[in-house]
């Protein structure tokens, strides 16, 4: 059953003022640099078979700032390289942000950057229709996983294009997360499947061992404070339930029961932690390492 409910995706401009306060909120970029700079290193260590030319795409890169930190950590690990570097992104306005990113900041002269305004699923049209035989030597899908039809054939299409020693770097929220609670209680209530997907990392590897392919996983701590959720007519708690449930204007269009239901498991111990006043809830993320 697909939720009546309309989509929060459905409106660009108000999930940009969610998913700017979400930031703000939550650890979810600091939990990514963490990763990028204390994990990341040994695995961009162990690609590349000593080649000079090293070729990376971002899907769903949104605005930069996570790839161009993994861009630095590349250029550490292998300084005499030169990088091109295929953007996938839908979103025009995160493009121009990343593109204004890039002529900001110094030292990336050995990098060339590829922009592709499109999603996942065009981007592999594309590819297929130009036979391109390029292969990648390192590939990033960060929390984008939602929003392609067929999770698995996503992944199948992305891991066909890697080089030998190549690496796909999965990231989505742990099945252990706030996020995986309140989804195995109200997939069917909230999830616009024709739109968005409610897959977790745990959803991911459960079908990577189905196929028998290898990987190596990581569970990163994140947090989201939700505290504001609960004050009744709040704005900014207005705009994270909007966030947390998918659904636009959840507080004033939702039944009464599903409303207060999604609120009573919010901050359940089995999703939040709640201590001097604050309620926390548990955003983990899970990293999937393909090979
Ligand atoms: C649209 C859809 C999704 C977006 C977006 C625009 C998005 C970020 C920015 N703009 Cl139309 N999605 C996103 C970003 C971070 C993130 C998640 C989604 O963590 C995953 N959510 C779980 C579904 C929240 C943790």
């Amino acid at each position: 059953m697909a939720s009546s409910l309309r989509s929060l995706v459905t409106d660009d401009s108000r999930y940009q003022k969610c998913f700017q306060l979400f930031l703000e909120r939550s650890s979810e970029h600091q939990s990514m640099r963490d990763f990028i700079h204390n994990m990341l290193p040994d695995i961009l260590g162990s690609i590349g078979n000593g080649k000079s030319h090293l070729n990376m795409i971002g899907v769903g890169s949104g605005a930069g700032e996570i790839d161009l930190e993994m861009i630095s950590e590349l250029r550490l690990k292998h300084p005499e390289v030169t990088v091109d570097n295929e953007v996938v992104e839908p979103s025009g306005t995160q493009l121009q942000s990343y593109r204004a990113l890039v002529s900001q900041k110094p030292g990336l002269d050995h990098v060339k950057f590829s922009w592709n305004q499109m999603t996942a699923t065009e981007f592999e049209e594309h590819w297929r229709a130009k036979a391109v035989t390029k292969k990648a030597d390192f590939i990033h899908m960060i929390q984008m996983l939602y929003y392609v039809k067929d999770p698995g054939a996503t992944i199948n299409f992305f891991r066909s294009l890697l080089d030998n020693n190549g690496k796909l770097l999965i990231v989505l929220v742990s099945g252990a997360s706030g996020w995986g609670k309140l989804w195995r209680r109200y997939r069917t209530h909230l999830c616009h499947t024709e739109i968005s997907q409610c897959v977790t990392a745990g959803d991911i590897t459960a079908l990577l061992d189905r196929q028998g392919v290898s990987y190596q996983s990581y569970e990163l701590p994140s947090q989201m404070e939700i505290t504001e959720c609960f004050a009744e007519g709040d704005e900014k708690g207005e705009l994270l339930l909007d966030f947390l449930t998918e659904v636009l204007d959840f507080s004033k269009t939702a039944p009464p029961e599903l409303r207060a239901g999604v609120l009573e498991l919010l901050r359940h111990p089995d999703c939040s932690v709640e201590s001097g006043g604050k309620v926390v809830f548990n955003n983990n993320l899970g990293v999937i390492v393909v090979d």
